[in-house]
């Protein structure tokens, strides 16, 4: 009887098994499909990716992610070098519609998904003497920002535009969003963060006379 009882048990045991076996055979990965872009978030109308102009100093740059990486530069205590995917994976991301502003009179409202800079700053520990925070790009433009701007507000570095991957023209794979300051401030294609004590550096646009600050508020043009 007791045998009995145990072939049953056995034979049923064998029979789950099996079932188990065949349910696991669902694959696990979800099947990626193209991505949709968002047009509206909570009841705000945003700009299509296809909305911007293109006239970036080089035309778009074509980023083989493959063997990217972004650096940390400069006066910190421990410079880093990142993957994309280290990005993706180790920083909290954040999600907020900023509308970018450009010189020549065309703006674009968009949702944008990315990483805090002072979340890389605080890993990296600038040194007391650093004052200035420099963004360089893979086309040789670069922008500078006080360090204060970092890291006294949630300034992202975004990997995602209206739900979906930066496009190679829109700064694959990071474009930093740099709100309340203008378009040539919001530097695509980041390659490198390095932080500096050099309060007079200008960047590619602003040693051509366009305002160092970029304060949206503010004339392009001026002598600061
Ligand atoms: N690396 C890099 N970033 C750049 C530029 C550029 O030429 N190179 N142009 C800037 C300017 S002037 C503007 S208005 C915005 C516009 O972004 P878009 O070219 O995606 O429209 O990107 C900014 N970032
Ligand atoms: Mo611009």
């Amino acid at each position: 009887m007791i045998k009995k009882i145990g072939g049953v048990l056995g034979l049923s045991i064998i029979l789950a098994g099996a079932l188990l076996a065949v349910t696991n055979c669902v694959p696990e990965e979800a099947v990626q499909l193209a991505p949709v872009e968002v047009r509206e978030y909570q009841g705000q109308k945003l700009s299509s990716v296809n909305n911007f102009r293109e006239n970036s100093i080089k035309g778009p740059q074509k980023v083989n992610i493959d063997n990217y990486k972004l650096s940390i530069t400069g006066l910190v205590k421990n410079p880093e070098e990142y993957t994309y995917a280290q990005i993706l994976q180790d920083y909290q991301s954040y999600e907020k519609v900023v509308t970018l502003n450009c010189v020549e009179g065309w703006s674009a409202t968009v949702l944008w998904k990315g990483f805090l800079v002072k979340d890389l700053l605080a890993e990296a520990g600038p040194l007391p003497e650093a004052r200035v925070v420099i963004f360089h790009a893979y086309d040789g433009y670069t922008t500078s920002f006080p360090i204060e701007y970092i890291m006294n507000n949630d300034i992202l570095i975004a990997y995602h535009m209206n739900g979906a991957p930066l496009l190679p023209e829109r700064g694959f794979p990071f474009q930093l969003v740099a709100e309340s300051k203008w378009g040539y401030k919001w530097i695509k294609w980041i390659t490198k963060i390095e932080l500096s004590d050099d309060i007079n550096y200008r960047g590619y646009w602003e040693k051509r006379g366009y305002s160092n600050t970029g304060d949206l508020d503010k004339e392009f043009f001026d002598n600061d």
